[in-house]
């Protein structure tokens, strides 16, 4: 069975943390700090894999987690890092944040990767925190946990040439004439359940693929008929076969056909409405009137379109079709093609600058919300049960303006203060303690 789309959760490994020990030396009552760091988290990383065509295998483990980093140890030995989680994805793999809606990677190349969750930092251990007035810190930063996020995969075609148009018009007929693939043909409308991809060779060398798609029926874009879901599959294609039945046994106008596939198009992605056409009028060798099919011809051209009268059944015209398709596509190298073949992208997370910023706001029931990733980050790293740790903590808030901030907006002593998971009762006099130590800090 073909899967386009699974919903996995992820979650990369926390970081270990760092130790708070001290050296042991002879004729000293206590060395100096020997805590050494604590290990990164593994990541969760996806990496295009070629030879996969399919999601079938996240079809039957939803869950993956990648390995903590170990804790850092005495003798300023740090925590060995947790290994990364590397799950192989078939080329056109787009992976969505299914909380937030943003793309996380759309990977296309083979060897491709991109981190979809990124494994915690380690821990820093006491070997860091001495300071001229701090020469013993008997405290560590504890390990940031790894990212977790449940992440929507969906794999959309890599195909050249996509072939578009209504039910039964002949789309994949055309794919079985033009190359090895033998798709499920029909006279009943949506045969084709999934595209059918099809390699067109056209000489030494010279080859494309090509996907026939499920046929398209007014309101496919809001899901009517097969809808969207497979509208999603000619986003990538670079040219598109726009397939009319000239038979005159539909009862339809041929070029209102070809409007209400347009209007489809441009209503899913005008971008894709944008896409190269070129016309196939088909099932010829039954023309009941190949006039009608002139007069179609002769207007679509009129607006610059190249078309083509072809049967599909009886391969007339088909190989003329494949050659232009080919001409199109060598003019169309250029189009933005995602990555090269060869480039390892690693999609990585907000800049710098969004991390370190922060704001302060009220919530509902009364307390005040300090939010920033940065000072998220810090609080984590925090063991909110170390006394010095925590003063640490406080000298960082009070010197990045948060405290300041607080105070502005009216915080009162006792009032809750929320950063993170962590919850504080906002203490005037801490703060002026606080501000005590950085004075003295100075002076040394
Ligand atoms: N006479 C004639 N019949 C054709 C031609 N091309 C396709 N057909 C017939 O038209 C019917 C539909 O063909 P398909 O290739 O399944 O059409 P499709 O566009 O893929 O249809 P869906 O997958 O349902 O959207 C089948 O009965 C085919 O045999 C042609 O060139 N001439
Ligand atoms: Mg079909």
């Amino acid at each position: 069975m073909f899967v386009d789309q699974a919903e996995i959760v992820v979650e990369a490994g926390d970081g270990g943390s760092g130790a708070a020990t001290f050296r042991r030396e002879k004729y000293v009552p206590r060395g100096g700090p020997s805590g050494g760091d604590g290990g990164s988290g593994g990541s969760i990383v996806l990496e295009v894999d070629e030879n996969l065509s399919t999601l079938l295998d996240f079809r039957y483990n939803h869950q993956y987690r990648a390995p903590r980093g170990e804790d850092g140890q005495a003798k300023k030995r740090a925590g060995r890092d947790g290994a990364d989680l590397i799950l192989k994805v078939p080329p056109g793999t787009v992976a969505t944040d299914v909380e937030t809606g943003k793309v996380l990677a759309d990977l296309v190349a083979p060897g491709q990767r991109a981190i979809i969750a990124r494994g915690g930092k380690g821990g820093r251990g006491n070997l860091h925190f001495t300071t001229s007035v701090r020469q013993a810190p008997k405290f560590a930063e504890l390990g940031e946990p790894g990212e977790r996020r449940k992440v929507r995969l969906d794999l959309k075609l890599v195909a050249d040439v996509g072939v578009i148009g209504l039910p039964s018009v002949g789309k994949s007929t055309l794919i079985a004439a033009a190359s090895a693939a033998r798709p499920k043909i029909a006279d009943y409308p949506f045969t084709t359940l999934v595209p059918n991809l099809g390699v067109v060779s056209i000489g030494p060398s010279q080859s494309f693929v090509m996907a026939d798609m499920p046929g398209l029926v007014p309101g496919a874009h809001q899901g009517v008929g097969l809808g969207d879901r497979f509208l999603r599959h000619i986003d990538r294609t670079r040219v598109l076969v726009h397939m009319l039945d000239a038979s005159g046994l539909t009862g339809r106008d041929l070029l209102a056909d070809f409007e209400t596939i347009n209007e489809e198009l441009r209503l899913y992605d005008p971008a894709l409405a944008r896409r190269p056409q070129v016309v196939a009028l088909n099932k010829m060798d039954v023309a009941a009137d190949p006039n009608a099919a002139e007069r179609a011809r002769a207007d679509l051209e009129g607006r610059g379109l190249r078309v083509f009268a072809i049967s599909a059944a009886t391969h007339q015209g088909v190989h003329e079709l494949m050659q232009a398709l080919w001409q199109l596509l060598q003019e169309h190298r250029a189009a933005p093609q995602p990555v090269a073949p060869t480039e390892h992208v690693v999609f990585t997370g907000p800049p710098a600058e969004d991390e370190r910023a922060w704001h302060v706001r009220r919530d509902a029931t009364g307390a005040w919300l300090v939010e920033g990733r940065s000072l998220e980050r810090l609080v984590q790293r925090t063991d909110l049960n170390n006394p010095d740790a925590v003063e640490r903590l406080q000298q960082t808030l009070e010197r990045s303006g948060v405290h300041r901030k607080l105070r502005e907006l009216g915080a009162k002593h006792e009032d809750t203060v929320r950063i993170g998971q962590a919850e504080f009762v906002f203490d005037d006099e801490d703060l002026e303690r606080a501000r005590g130590h950085r004075r003295s800090d100075r002076k040394t």
